[in-house]
This record gives structure tokens, C-alpha cells and sequence, in this order.
């Protein structure tokens, strides 16, 4: 039986992301073959446990498929463990908090203006309800430089039992060596939500934290990473028998963790999604994956400097990685949102964000995020980012003009047509 209404829906979806751009640094594209891992009759199976330890029959395929995938994530990721159950980032994140803390206990986390993300203590989150966060944040905001002093002296004062390394709206490189020098000497859990950047940590472009000292890693599996929507855990330390405690201490870290993604907080993981997780990281290992990230990077260089000619005010002048924030308010004068919607009127897709110490509120903040990893994917290069840049500020200084709109929006379906999507072949 074919759901018409839903078969349009995805049509239609489809071609959105055929005619358009996608700019919004946390999306992708992926491969056919991950498609059809994730619509795969793997989604009628239960198996909760792990590989080898689970409470149902029937896991002859299950077993292989899920080992498959913590084999690879940990080969790609240099990792001791992987748990690639959780179902998102921020699960992902929770699981790691609840396998370590107590509630009460003190996590230090990015400055979430400043680039952190809602599961590193938004008030208002499960997590900064019950556990306690401290703050690092950036010391320069034209440099984007982290003030480690700060940093330092806080952490001394607070004790924290878990020092977070990760954003998800910071456009420079974290120095892991500076973060683990302070969590060795206040004793605390080194923790990276590398969730933006796994792909091209992967790729080899970015710095891997595992390399300097930190003991768990999350990340989601769909942003740069280029696989389905879902998340993993990976960990240095002692792998033991999921179904039997262990004492708390650092080694017994990938124990704790898996005890505390099933049972502690989900029941049957999606045998669809991990597939799907294998496929991608199959992917991720070939050569042509180094060469997407080198890719992605050098767009996205060349983007920030395109629109900086054009008036842009960029957060830190520019981009280490994949995704830059502009500052919409100081350059034209209105928020984030009408920027937000004005380009979406053209088929540019990018998100409202906050700046540092935004004096507008979230919904209607002064600033856009926006990436390459997906326009990469489609098949743009560095000679296409002027071009980007030229749409989105004639589109910015013309928001109120329709027709000069209607005539940009058709230029960018063309152009965004001639390039497929990696689920086409
Ligand atoms: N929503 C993701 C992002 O856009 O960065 C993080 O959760």
C-alpha cells in the first residue's frame, strides 16, 4: 500500500534539498547505501544487550552487524571501546554524564554563548538540573582564543569531575593538550563532544583529543561524519562484561558507560541505524573521505573570506573548521532570524544563532551559523564560495525587494540543480 500523502511529502523534501543549498554546518547528505541500511528489515529487530549478551532471541545478524560497527568506529576513532547505541547526540551526552557523576557534582563546560551546546547545562535541561556547571569561555573575540587562565583558575576553585571540550557553534580549534593539562591537575574526567567535527577528525584534518589524554569522546553520527541520525560513545579504558558491575574508576570507563546507555537509559537500540552506523564508517576509513574533509575545510575558508569582502562581520575573522557565525546585526543592521528567513526565500538554508555574549535574545539573535559539509558533499568547490557569498548578501541588502529575490531564488535553483544528491548513483 503506498501512504500518498507521505510519499509526497518525501517527494517533495527531495527536491527542496535537490534545488537548494544546504548551508547549515550540522546537516549532510548520505550515500544510497546508508539509505538502505536505514529502511532495512532491521528495524523490526529487538536487542537489547550487546553483541553476544542479549535478552532475545534471533541476534545471528544483529550480533555481526553491531560488532561490525563498534570494530570500525573504534579503528577510526583509535578508540578502546565504542558503544553505538545511544539514539542522539544528546543521550549520548547524558549517558556519559550518569555513568561518571553523581547528582550534585560539577561539570565545566563551554560558555554557551560562546559556542557550547544545550546539553552542556542550559538551564532548563535535565542535565543542569541536576548537575552543577562551571563555565570556560573565550578570552578574545577576534581571535576566538579560549582564556585557559580562566579557565584554569576556576576549575582549581570548583573542582570539576568532568572538563567538556566541545560546541557547536565555535568556528576555531580547542587546545586539547591545554584542557587536559587543567582536568589532570584538578583530577577530573576529560570529556570532548566532538559532534561537529568527528568527520574531519576521522578525515585526519582536526585534531583527535583521544590523541592528548582525554578518556571519552560523543558524537552524533550525521553531521560531518556523514552517516545516519544517531550517535556513539567512544572511550579509552578496560573493556569488560556489560552485565556485570564494576568498580568506578577511570579504566572501568567503557563498562560504566555501556551499563549506562542499556539499561540505564534506553531499551532496544535501532539495529536499522546501527547498520547504517557500520556503513558509514566503512565510508569514512576510504581516501575519498580524507579528500571530502580536506575539501570541506578549504570551502570553508574560502567562504568566510568571500563574505568578509563582502562585509560579513565574522565571529573570530573567519574559520579553523567547518562553520563560521556571523554577526547579522552589526552588519546590516537587522537579527538573525529575518537574515535566516530572507535566505531561505532564495533556497540558501542556514540557522539563527546567538554571538558571543549576544545582547538579543535566542529566538531572535544576532547572528547565523552556516558550513560547508553539505555543500561540499553536493559537489561545490572552492571556485563556487564567491559566488555563495555574492547571493547571500544581494538577497540580505534586497530582503525587502521581492522580485530581486524571485530572480536570485532562480539562480540558485539552477545552479544548486546541476549537482546531484549521493543518493542519486
Ligand atoms: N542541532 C545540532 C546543531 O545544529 O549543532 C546540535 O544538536
Amino acid at each position: 500500500m503506498d501512504d500518498k500523502t507521505v510519499s509526497k511529502l518525501i517527494a517533495a523534501e527531495e527536491k527542496r534539498q535537490r534545488e537548494g543549498l544546504e548551508l547549515i554546518p550540522s546537516e549532510n547528505y548520505v550515500s544510497r547505501e546508508i539509505l538502505k541500511a536505514m529502511g532495512s528489515v532491521f528495524t523490526n529487530k529487538y536487542s537489547e544487550g550487546y553483541p553476544g549478551k542479549r535478552y532475545y532471541g534471533g541476534q545471528v545478524n544483529t550480533d555481526v552487524v553491531e560488532q561490525l560497527a563498534i570494530d570500525r568506529a573504534k579503528a577510526l576513532f583509535k578508540a578502546d571501546h565504542a558503544n553505538v547505541q545511544p539514539h542522539s547526540g544528546a543521550p549520548a551526552n547524558e549517558a556519559v554524564y550518569h555513568a561518571w557523576l553523581e547528582p550534585g557534582d560539577t561539570i565545566m563546560g563551554m560558555e554557551l554563548s560562546h559556542g557550547g551546546h544545550l546539553t552542556h547545562g542550559r538551564p532548563g535541561t535535565i542535565s543542569a538540573k541536576l548537575f552543577n556547571f562551571v563555565r570556560y569561555g573565550i578570552k578574545d573575540i577576534e581571535t576566538g582564543e579560549i582564556d585557559y587562565d580562566l579557565m584554569r583558575e576556576i576549575a582549581l576553585k570548583t573542582k570539576p569531575k568532568v572538563i567538556l571540550a566541545g560546541f557547536s557553534s565555535y568556528p576555531r580549534e580547542l587546545d586539547y593538550g591545554k584542557f587536559a593539562s587543567i582536568g589532570n591537575e584538578v583530577g577530573a574526567v576529560l570529556m570532548a563532544d566532538i559532534a561537529h567535527i568527528a568527520g574531519l577528525i576521522a578525515g585526519g584534518v582536526l585534531a583527535n583529543p583521544l590523541d592528548f589524554g582525554f578518556q571519552v569522546m560523543t558524537t552524533t553520527t550525521h553531521k560531518t561524519l556523514r552517516g545516519p541520525r544517531g550517535a556513539m560513545i567512544l572511550s579509552k579504558g578496560k573493556v569488560g562484561n556489560p552485565l556485570q558491575g564494576v568498580d568506578k574508576t577511570v579504566e572501568n570507563l567503557p563498562t560504566l558507560i555501556d551499563r549506562t546507555v542499556f539499561p540505564g537509559l534506553q531499551g532496544g537500540p535501532h539495529m536499522h541505524i546501527i547498520a547504517a552506523k557500520a556503513v558509514a564508517f566503512h565510508e569514512a576509513s576510504q581516501p575519498e573521505f580524507k579528500v571530502y574533509c580536506k575539501q570541506v575545510l578549504k570551502n570553508a575558508k574560502a567562504l568566510s573570506d568571500a563574505l568578509m569582502k563582502k562585509g560579513f562581520k565574522l565571529i573570530t575573522n573567519g574559520t579553523d573548521n567547518h562553520m563560521m557565525v556571523a554577526d547579522i546585526q552589526s552588519s546590516f543592521g537587522f537579527d538573525g532570524s529575518i537574515a535566516e528567513k530572507t535566505l531561505d526565500r532564495i533556497g540558501l538554508t542556514l540557522n539563527k544563532n546567538v554571538i558571543p555574549d549576544d545582547p538579543l535574545p535566542p529566538y531572535k539573535p544576532s547572528g547565523v551559523r552556516l558550513g560547508t559539509p553539505a555543500i561540499t558533499t553536493r559537489g561545490l568547490g572552492v571556485e563556487h564560495m564567491a559566488q555563495v557569498a555574492e547571493w547571500m548578501n544581494k538577497a540580505l541588502r534586497a530582503r525587502n525587494d521581492e522580485t530581486e529575490l524571485g530572480k536570485i531564488a532562480k539562480q540558485v535553483k539552477a545552479f544548486a540543480s546541476s549537482f546531484p544528491l549521493p543518493s542519486d548513483s
